[in-house]
C-alpha cells in the first residue's frame, strides 16, 4: 500500500476515506451516503413498506398534532420552529398545516446541508401552505446549532425527526444532545424521533429489503469514491450485509468483499487490499427503549417532558427541555 501525505487531501471526505480504508477493521461514515443519488435512494427507502419508521412517525404527528400544538404554543408566545435535516418536510407539513389552521404564531426555519433541498422545500411550502413564513438556513448541524444558540429573537423549538439520532454512537449522541441543550433557553423545547427496539426480524427487513434499494444506498458510498476520487471499486464484488443485536439495539450495515481484491483510489494515491470476506462497516442505526433515552437525556442535562408513541410502540417522539 502506498502512503500519502495528509496535506494532499482536498476535503474531509478524502481524509476520512483514507483513514477508514487504511485501518483494521475498515470503516466509512454513513454521512457520505448522501449526494443527489443517495438523497433519492433514501427517499425510495422511506417509501418502502419494510421501512416502517416514516409511516410510524407520520402517524404519531398526525394523531398528536393538537397536543403538540398546545405544548409548543403553551405560553401563547410566537416561536421559531427549527428543523435539523429537514429533507422534503413531508412529516413536518402535518404540523405546519395544523399550526396555520389554528392561527398559531410561528415561523419555520428548516436547516439542511443542501441548498437545493432547501429551495425545493421552500417552494413546495409556498405552494401548499402559503401562510407559513419560511426562513431557510443552509449549513451543517454543528454550525447551525451555534447560530440557533445566538438567535434569541423568539422562543425556540428544535425538531430532529426520522430517528436521525440513531446514526450516532451513544457518546456522539450525548455530545449532540449537549450541543442542542447549549443552543436553547429555559422554556424552549426539543422534539425528537427515536426508533424503538422491536422484533429483530422487522428491523433486519427494514434495513435489508429484497428489492435491493438499501444495498444500492449502502454501495452509493463506493460510487461516490469512484466518481469523486477516481476509485475503481467494482460494486458487484461487494455485498450489503445487515446485523442487528437485540441486546444493545444496534443495527449495523456492512459492505463485504466477496473475494480477495485490490482497489485503487487515484486522488488518494492509494491501493487497498481486501481479503475475501473482509468488511467495511458503514452505518449504525441505533434502536432505543425508554431507559436508554432517559439515560441519554440525563447525560446531556435534559429532561423528558412528554412521550408520544404509535399504537404498537414501534417508534416514539420525545419532548426535551433544559
Ligand atoms: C437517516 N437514517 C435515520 C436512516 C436510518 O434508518 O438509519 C438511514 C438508513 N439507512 C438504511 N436505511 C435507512
Amino acid at each position: 500500500m502506498q502512503n500519502t501525505n495528509i496535506s494532499t487531501f482536498t476535503s474531509v471526505f478524502e481524509q476520512e476515506v483514507y483513514e477508514g480504508l487504511t485501518t483494521y477493521p475498515k470503516h466509512l461514515s454513513s454521512k457520505y451516503f448522501y449526494d443527489e443519488i443517495g438523497d433519492k435512494l433514501f427517499q425510495d427507502i422511506m417509501a418502502m413498506p419494510e421501512y416502517y419508521l416514516t409511516d410510524c412517525e407520520f402517524a404519531i404527528l398526525d394523531k398528536e398534532k393538537e397536543n403538540i400544538a398546545t405544548l409548543f404554543s403553551k405560553s401563547g408566545e410566537p416561536f421559531s420552529l427549527y428543523e435539523l435535516g429537514a429533507g422534503d418536510g413531508k412529516k413536518t407539513k402535518v404540523l405546519l398545516r395544523h399550526f396555520v389552521k389554528n392561527n398559531i404564531s410561528f415561523d419555520y426555519r428548516p436547516i439542511d446541508i443542501s441548498q437545493n433541498a432547501l429551495n425545493q422545500l421552500e417552494n413546495s411550502i409556498r405552494k401548499e401552505i402559503p401562510k407559513v413564513e419560511v426562513n431557510t438556513i443552509q449549513g451543517t448541524y454543528v454550525d447551525t446549532l451555534r447560530d440557533i444558540g445566538n438567535a434569541n429573537d423568539r422562543k425556540k423549538i428544535i425538531l430532529f425527526l426520522g430517528s436521525n439520532i440513531g446514526n450516532l454512537k451513544h457518546a456522539q449522541a450525548v455530545q449532540f444532545l449537549r450541543d442542542m441543550r447549549d443552543s436553547i433557553n429555559p422554556g424552549d423545547l426539543i422534539f425528537m424521533g427515536f426508533d424503538q427496539k422491536k422484533h429483530p426480524q422487522a428491523i433486519l427487513d427494514a434495513y435489508n429489503d429484497k428489492t435491493g434499494i438499501t444495498e444500492a444506498f449502502n454501495k452509493n458510498i463506493l460510487t461516490r469514491i469512484n466518481k469523486e476520487m477516481g476509485g475503481n471499486f467494482d460494486l458487484d464484488l461487494f455485498m450489503h450485509w445487515e446485523v442487528y443485536d437485540p441486546e444493545t439495539g444496534t443495527a449495523k450495515s456492512y459492505l463485504v468483499s466477496k473475494e480477495e481484491q485490490m482497489v485503487q483510489i487515484e486522488s488518494l494515491k492509494l491501493e487497498i487490499r481486501f481479503n475475501a470476506w473482509e468488511t467495511i462497516h458503514t452505518e449504525i442505526s441505533q434502536k432505543y427503549d425508554d431507559d436508554t433515552v432517559e439515560w441519554l437525556a440525563k447525560e446531556a442535562g435534559l429532561t423528558i417532558t412528554e412521550v408520544f408513541s404509535d399504537k404498537e410502540q414501534q417508534y416514539k417522539n420525545y419532548i426535551f427541555k433544559k
